[in-house]
């Protein structure tokens, strides 16, 4: 079996075609990251080359040492990955002291792993830690309502989910812990890493103020549909403030009743 006939690797085409439809990465905005299970490793050990030099991460992720990863490459568009996976991503693979890493598939002509790759493993170092590695991906996307929110809506995170859970009803279902977000930061290195990885201890989506989101999850799947219930979410709070504003709303009671219904956990930190 070629490495683009197996399931992650299918997958991981689907959500990146899906994302691109959905209008989330113009050019090469946005990117992907996918931490491949110990079976996966292995079917695709034969395609590897374990020969390349290690590149510094720029932070220190111990507890993914060895650990390998599909990555969306820098510079390239997410449209393109269906084209062809090896010229636009690749397998990254972090050394034994989680300070390195290096490309054993695909990346080729020279390309490099996403930009943002220091916010990608800072987030799946932290998620895998919490979760009991459950957690395997991390997603950003060029999500346009959820930015447009951030020019409006106070930087603050206890804000935008109290106005994202009331704009659908299964919201607070989704993402019963909430949204953090990050204020303005240069993108792309390890300040922008620490101030994500910071929230992700306690969410599973985190909105970088004028630029997009980082959502966090279990598959490829979960994740995307995370991103997608948050940006419809914020779709309609846009539509919703273009017509006067709310009327009336979903209240706090309602959400607690709903949280019983549902068996979620729905903090009172939102409920106030
Ligand atoms: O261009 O989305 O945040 C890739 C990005 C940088
Ligand atoms: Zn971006």
């Amino acid at each position: 079996m070629m490495i683009e006939d197996m399931k992650f690797v299918k997958n991981f085409k689907k959500i990146t075609n899906d994302a691109w439809f959905k209008g989330w990465h113009e050019r090469n905005g946005g990117n992907l990251t996918y931490r491949l299970t110990e079976d996966e490793v292995s079917a695709v050990k034969g395609f590897m080359n374990e020969d390349s030099e290690f590149t510094p991460i720029g932070i220190n992720v111990k507890n993914l040492a060895n650990e390998y990863f599909l990555v969306t490459g820098s510079g390239k568009f997410i449209r393109n990955m269906t084209v062809s996976l090896e010229e636009n991503a690749g397998i990254a693979k972090v050394d034994e002291t989680g300070e390195n890493y290096k490309i054993v598939w695909g990346l080729i002509n020279g390309a490099k792993p996403t930009s943002e790759l220091t916010s990608h493993l800072m987030s799946h170092s932290i998620k895998k830690e919490k979760t009991n590695g459950e957690y395997r991906v991390i997603m950003h996307s060029h999500t346009t309502n959820t930015i447009a929110l951030t020019f409006v809506l106070p930087l603050d995170g206890k804000v935008f989910t109290r106005e994202l859970w009331e704009m659908a009803t299964e919201c607070p279902v989704v993402f019963p812990s909430g949204v953090g977000v990050v204020p303005w930061m240069v993108p792309g290195g390890a300040a922008i890493a620490r101030e994500t990885g910071k929230l992700m201890n306690d969410h599973d989506v985190v909105i970088w103020a004028h630029h997009g989101m980082f959502c966090a999850g279990e598959t490829l799947d979960l994740t995307f549909g995370l991103m997608d219930t948050v940006e419809k979410s914020a779709e309609i709070l846009v539509k919703v403030l273009s017509m006067g504003g709310k009327k009336q709303t979903i209240t706090s009671q309602n959400f607690r009743d709903l949280g019983k219904a549902f068996n979620v956990d729905i903090s009172e930190d939102y409920l106030g």
